[in-house]
């Protein structure tokens, strides 16, 4: 399938970035993400692109790498100074599967639609950092992740201000993204309502659910918003593509990084 049939172009002509539709595009955008620290793009892809990548994702199953991680919501190490009902030593479990970089080859559509400059431009506008680079990570630059039924990924923030995602397959039930805005910030790590949430007696008012649907696109701010994907259930695996930027030069992973996601380092 060529590029042009697999973006849904009259929604969201990026080939035409100086148009009048990108501009109401991109203010909706900016607002959502101003109000909810996320914009959801509706149908981004076409279906028959969907179906494309759902079938690639699928035939490459053998070749899919799972591993299942357990840690706390920051991403850091215990501390063992600290009592046991503390954020920071609250063990959760994530089980997941990934298919990485390295593994898409040229012809693959999420890899052509990943390296579309156009698709740049689209997000530099959006979200008015220009310019983005590609994430210099060989095996983490463009990912689908795979949950299979009774896979998790524990409540957690990212490392990174944003991730770009693209549904692809939701789950029958469950594998439902849930998150908390704003649950710390720059200066406060919030260990006490963390793991208020964590523990499940916070205000679970506060828990919001993304409804993203297979083929939208998610730009989601994730470095100060707790998220987790609760418990995949049904028969079939949820699919979800990321497609990585960042807003410096040369940014790559760390081996550590790498060995936990992909278990390797390349
Ligand atoms: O699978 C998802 O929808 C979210 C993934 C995520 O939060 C992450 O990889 O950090
Ligand atoms: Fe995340």
């Amino acid at each position: 399938m060529d590029l042009k049939g697999s973006i849904n172009l009259d929604l969201y002509p990026i080939f035409d970035l100086h148009g009048a539709e990108i501009k109401r595009v991109c203010q909706k955008a900016q607002q959502d993400l101003d109000e909810r620290g996320l914009t959801v793009l509706p149908s981004f892809l076409t279906r028959k692109a969907v179906r494309e990548l759902v079938d690639w994702t699928e035939s490459n199953h053998d070749q899919t790498f799972f591993q299942e991680v357990s840690g706390n919501a920051y991403l850091t190490d215990g501390d063992p100074s600290l009592p046991d009902d503390h954020a920071l030593n609250r063990i959760e479990t994530t089980s997941l599967g990934v298919l990485a970089y390295d593994q898409f080859g040229d012809d693959n559509l999420l890899k052509k639609i990943y390296l579309t400059n156009e698709l740049k431009e689209f997000l530099e506008l959006i979200l008015r950092k220009e310019p983005l680079y590609y994430y210099q990570c060989p095996l983490g630059a463009l990912n689908i992740a795979v949950m299979r039924p009774g896979d998790q990924l524990r409540w957690h923030f990212d490392q990174s201000d944003f991730v770009v995602s693209i549904p692809l397959q939701e789950a029958e039930a469950g594998g439902q993204y849930r998150y908390v805005r704003n649950a710390r910030t720059a200066e406060d790590q919030n260990y006490g309502g963390v793991i208020r949430i964590l523990a499940g007696d916070g205000d679970a008012s506060a828990i919001q659910a993304l409804e993203a649907g297979a083929g939208d696109l998610v730009i989601f701010e994730g470095r100060y918003t707790l998220h987790c994907v609760t418990e995949v259930m049904g028969t079939r695996n949820r699919l979800v593509a990321l497609l990585s930027f960042v807003d410096k030069p040369n940014v790559t992973s760390t081996d550590y990084l790498r060995k936990i996601r992909y278990g390797r380092t390349r």
